[in-house]
């Protein structure tokens, strides 16, 4: 007969097999099982699951993830432990080989990131036979304890990893030929304006890793190939050897809602993805361009817009090398669409197909790329400001229409007609535009913002989730009763 204490006794074995499983992988040098577990989750979730993590969680979603996975195993292991106690090792042994195989069967990943075989097998049934020995609920705690112990400090190893890259980002200054006069918009004095360029430690994240990976420049290539005439490949070296230009541009996230900040502008440093195309000469002008990261992530651009200028692989964010998180060493960006059309970070190839694509986000019912970036102005800024007139307050914000630029912004008070703000210098008609307006102060109304681009397109008033092809609609902003 199981005792009312097995649950737990149960839950706490788990823990400590999750230890040696964690353990075990971090010195084959491959990626945390639990990450792995949840990478299946973002992967095969429902949709509805992953938008209303990243919509309620907005950054934090991946250690919620990673949590929620942990709770999992414990709750698996509390049943396991309210079963008969011949019952438990075989229960534990069909639990572990199914989580086996379902991590196995994850993104097509480099080896080296792949969970170890069977390693959720042993764990499993060390777990079962915890939960069945005699041992005391007191052993069982105190290991569990120590258990949970081991796996922060797992974590933490883990992330020192990837902050010494970073460190070594940050402190590695990239050279081009023909810099970039400094970036400066005239609006560096303005109230309440989020900097022209977003600091790279304040820059959105988006993607579907649990942890960014630490790629090894000694074995990193950058193959290109595919329905090409000469595929060829580079080493980091080599690729920071070819012509570097800087550009400013901004990078939107479709999952970006109106008025967020899942969006950032930046000094980029990269080579033209022409270059590279031009180098191994693609066979068909009808083709796609699929980029790759070292996880297998993928999405694809049609070639000819892979051959357009501001398309580039960009290695600096910032005048430095990339951080982990934005895809050290290398990655694709396509400025003018959104970033999960536009290429993937960790770049391991650039992949010329005649056939389609089909892409991790297209997958999941996106709007098959590339979605262009939809014009979109922000309010950053409602409050008093120096120099306003009496009774106005200042109204300050950013507006983006990337390829083709910000020509003006307007904002309108309580529904009221539209007036033009005052919009700063335009440096790149990639990068977004900073603005500022006074408008009068007054109970119970809003003041929205609509970005007019240089083509003539006005901000499109209908509003939009993010779900398929991005969000829409008018940022508003209640005005302070008081100036
Ligand atoms: N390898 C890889 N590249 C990726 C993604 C990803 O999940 N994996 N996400 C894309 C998405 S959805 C966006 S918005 C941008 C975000 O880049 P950032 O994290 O540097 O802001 O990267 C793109 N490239
Ligand atoms: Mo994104």
């Amino acid at each position: 007969m199981s005792s009312g204490r097995d649950p737990l006794k149960g839950a706490g074995a788990a823990l400590i097999a999750t230890f040696v499983a964690e353990l075990a992988a971090l010195a084959r040098g491959s990626q945390s099982p639990v990450d792995a577990a949840a990478e299946l989750v973002i992967d095969h979730g429902p949709r509805w699951s992953i938008e209303l993590t990243v919509k309620l969680l907005r950054a934090s979603d991946k250690p919620v993830i990673r949590s929620a996975v942990i709770a999992t195993v414990l709750a698996g292991g509390g049943v396991l432990g309210t079963l008969p106690r011949n019952r438990r090792l075989p229960a534990a042994l069909v639990a572990a080989g199914l989580a086996s195989v379902a991590l196995r069967g994850g993104r097509p990943s480099a080896p080296s990131t792949e969970p170890p075989p069977g390693i959720g097998v042993v764990a499993l049934a060390a777990t079962a036979l915890l939960g069945s020995s005699e041992l005391r609920p007191r052993a069982v705690a105190g290991l569990a304890a120590t258990s949970a112990a081991g796996l922060l400090a797992l974590h933490r190893v883990r992330r020192r990893a990837r902050r010494s890259v970073d460190d070594a980002s940050l402190a590695s200054p990239l050279t081009v030929a023909l810099p970039l006069p400094p970036a400066l918009d005239g609006a560096e004095g303005w109230a309440g304006v989020v900097p022209l360029m977003t600091p790279v430690l304040d820059f959105y994240v988006t993607d579907v890793v649990m942890r960014a990976p630490t790629v090894d420049l000694g074995g990193w290539r950058l193959d290109v190939s595919g329905d090409v005439e000469r595929p060829f490949s580079l080493d980091y070296r080599e690729l920071l050897e070819l012509d570097l230009a800087e550009f400013d541009a901004v990078m939107v996230c479709i999952h970006n809602r109106v008025g967020w900040g899942r969006v950032g502008n930046q000094r980029w440093t990269g080579v033209p993805l022409r270059t590279l195309l031009d180098r191994a000469g693609p066979l068909a002008a009808d083709s796609a361009v699929v980029t790759r990261s070292v996880d297998g992530w993928d999405c694809s651009i049609p070639l000819a817009r892979a051959l357009a200028p501001e398309a580039h692989v960009v290695v600096g964010m910032g005048g430095r090398r990339l951080t982990t998180a934005h895809g050290f060493p290398a990655r694709v960006f396509v400025p003018g669409v959104y970033g999960q059309y536009s290429g993937a970070k960790w770049l391991a190839e650039v992949r010329v197909q005649r056939v389609p694509n089909r892409d991790y986000w297209q997958g999941r019912g996106w709007s098959r790329g590339p979605v262009p970036v939809r014009p979109l102005a922000r309010i950053d800024h409602v409050g008093p400001v120096a120099m306003a007139p009496a009774g106005m307050i200042g109204v300050a914000g950013v507006a983006w229409a990337p390829p083709v630029g910000v020509a003006g912004v307007e904002i309108s008070v309580g529904g009221g007609p539209w007036s033009p703000a005052e919009v700063a210098d335009h440096a790149s008609r990639l990068s977004w535009r900073r603005w500022r307006a006074f408008a009068p102060a007054g109970p119970g109304s809003g003041i929205r913002a609509r970005c007019i681009a240089m083509d003539g397109t006005v901000q499109d008033q209908a509003s939009r989730s993010p779900f398929p092809s991005g969000a829409s609609g008018y940022h508003e902003v209640p005005v302070p009763d008081r100036p």
